[in-house]
Order: C-alpha cells, then structure tokens, then sequence
C-alpha cells in the first residue's frame, strides 16, 4: 500500500504559513459568475469540471487540467484522468466532509483548516503513478504555492468501488488522508498527530508499543504492524487512523480483503476492529469529533 500522505516535496511543514494575501474564499471556484454561489452541494455546479482556475493555483495551470472545487477544497487533474474518476473523488471528497449529505460540512472547523491553512488543501490526481513521477521530475516546486497536498492515480480510482477478490478503491484512503490530516486532526488535539494524543497512544497499544520507527519485529500482541520503513511515526498515525475507520465503517469487508491486508492491519471488519482496537473505537465513535458514520459510496445528495 502506498504511504504517501502528503506529497512531502509540496508540503512544507511551517505551521499555518498563509501570507495573509488572500482572503478565505477567494481562490474558490473558477465560475464564480455572479450566480447564487453553491452553498448548497446538491448544486450540480459542485461537480462541475472546468479548467485550472487563476489565482492561487495558477502554477498548477502547466501540469493539470481538470479542476473540481468541493468546499473549497481544490482536485486538480491531469489529462489522463477520466472525468469519471475526478467525479468519484469529487463525490468522496464531499461524503467524507458531508457525510449525512444534508448540504452541511459536518465539522465546520476541519473544513476551515483545510481551507484557511497554507494556501489551502488539494487532491491532485494522475493517470498513474508513473506519470506522476514523470510530472515531478519537472516541476519547479518552488513555483508553487504552499498547500496541504495528496495525491490519487486514476489507476487506483475505481468508480464502482472496491472489487470482491480485486483492487481495494484507493479513493476512500487517499481522500481520507487529506481530510484527516489536515482536518480531523488540526482540530481535535485528541486526534492529533502528535506523540501522546489520544490517537498516539492508541496506536502504540495496537502496534503493540512506542515505535519512532519500524521494529525490525512487531510485538505479537499487536494487530497493527505496517513495515514501510519511510514511513515515519505521523505517516504510520494517518494510516492507522484510515485502517480504523474504514474498518469500522466496513469498507475493508469484502472477499479476500482481510487476507490481503493481514500483514498490515488485522482488525478488518467492523467486528472485528470493535473488539480488538476498543481505544480506537472509542475515539472514532465519539460524537464530539463528528467523524464520518458511513462509508462514501461514491453518490453524493
Ligand atoms: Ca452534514
Ligand atoms: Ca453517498
């Protein structure tokens, strides 16, 4: 399983580093015609595909084409990308955020930090992996702004969801790992990713102890225990946060998945995960943090 969180070359660690030049929403939808503007997301103009829009994300213009605006979160995409990937991630981007689809963000204060932070957050989506690599080789990062990054492959994008006995939708982990590290966690310092969080300590209990960094044995009372050796103890608290709630929410619960993934995580079904990872549960079902109840189905409102 791939483990970039961030695109760690976009993403520069400085706390919120907005330089004060823009105002919250003005780097928002690209059509912004004077029309109602679409508070309501049962507007069909949420998943409208326009070009890159100019302002902030004009650098982006020579990579991307595709541009979807999802509470003003920004899914930048390449020409390879289908239009119908870049919609499913659209539509799981707003789930995630609105996950009863009643029009509302469900935690208000996640989706400011992702917007109001750096120059705000962003899917960016290639064909392929390798056409990614091929894109970052050029790229002039310093030309770009300074936003909260993660990226998708098309290859990985699978609009009728995970397939029984096949590929897992990439989707519902990637765009969770944006949402949760740069929202559910800068909100809630019980969810940080941070050593000594809620969230840190219920990792260390699941991997069955404190590990900066990969044992070369995982303790064998732990259910947890990836071994990508770059990915660093934040890396392993995001990950283990998208094993949790995916789990809970029965995504990983298809044929063969549990199989699959048994050498990483072995809580994957929602029974499974609510018996064996109680701190985790405890957290992620606390009403407080207002976290997603249901697993994005790729239809929104
Ligand atoms: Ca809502
Ligand atoms: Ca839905």
């Amino acid at each position: 399983m791939r483990l970039v969180i961030l695109l760690s070359l976009l993403f520069h660690c400085s706390p919120s580093s907005k330089d004060g030049s823009d105002t919250d929403m003005d780097s928002e939808p690209p059509e912004d015609t004077g029309e109602p503007q679409t508070d309501d997301p049962g507007d069909d103009d949420m998943f409208d595909i326009t070009g890159i829009p100019d302002g902030t994300l004009s650098p982006f213009q020579d990579v991307f084409s595709k541009y979807v605006n999802i509470f003003g979160i920004h899914i930048l995409a390449t020409s390879t990308v289908p239009d119908e990937k870049l919609l499913h991630a659209a539509a799981v981007m707003a789930e995630y955020l609105d996950n009863n689809e009643d029009g509302t963000v469900d935690d208000p204060a996640a989706l400011s930090a992702l917007t109001d932070s750096y120059d705000g957050s962003g899917l960016v989506m290639f064909g392929t992996e390798r056409e990614a690599e091929n894109i970052f080789e050029e790229l002039d990062f310093d030309a770009l702004p300074d936003m909260h990054l993660q990226d998708l492959y098309a290859e990985e994008t699978l609009p009728g969801g995970s397939v029984p006995g096949g590929r897992f939708d990439a989707t519902l982990e990637e765009v969770l790992h944006l949402v949760q590290s740069g929202g559910f966690s800068a909100v809630h310092a019980d969810l940080a990713i941070e050593n000594d969080s809620l969230l840190a300590q219920a990792m260390d209990t699941a991997r069955g102890g404190h590990f900066e960094s990969v044992p070369d044995r995982y303790p064998e009372e732990g259910w947890y225990h990836y071994d990508d050796e770059t990915c660093d103890y934040e890396c392993m608290m995001v990950e283990y946060f998208y094993w949790g709630l995916t789990s809970l929410l029965g995504a990983q619960d298809y044929e063969g998945r549990c199989e699959e993934i048994a050498h990483e995580w072995e809580a994957c079904t929602a029974e499974q995960f609510i018996e064996t990872d109680t701190a985790l549960h405890a957290l992620l079902t606390d009403p407080q943090y207002k976290l997603p109840t249901v697993i994005p189905d790729g239809n929104y409102r």
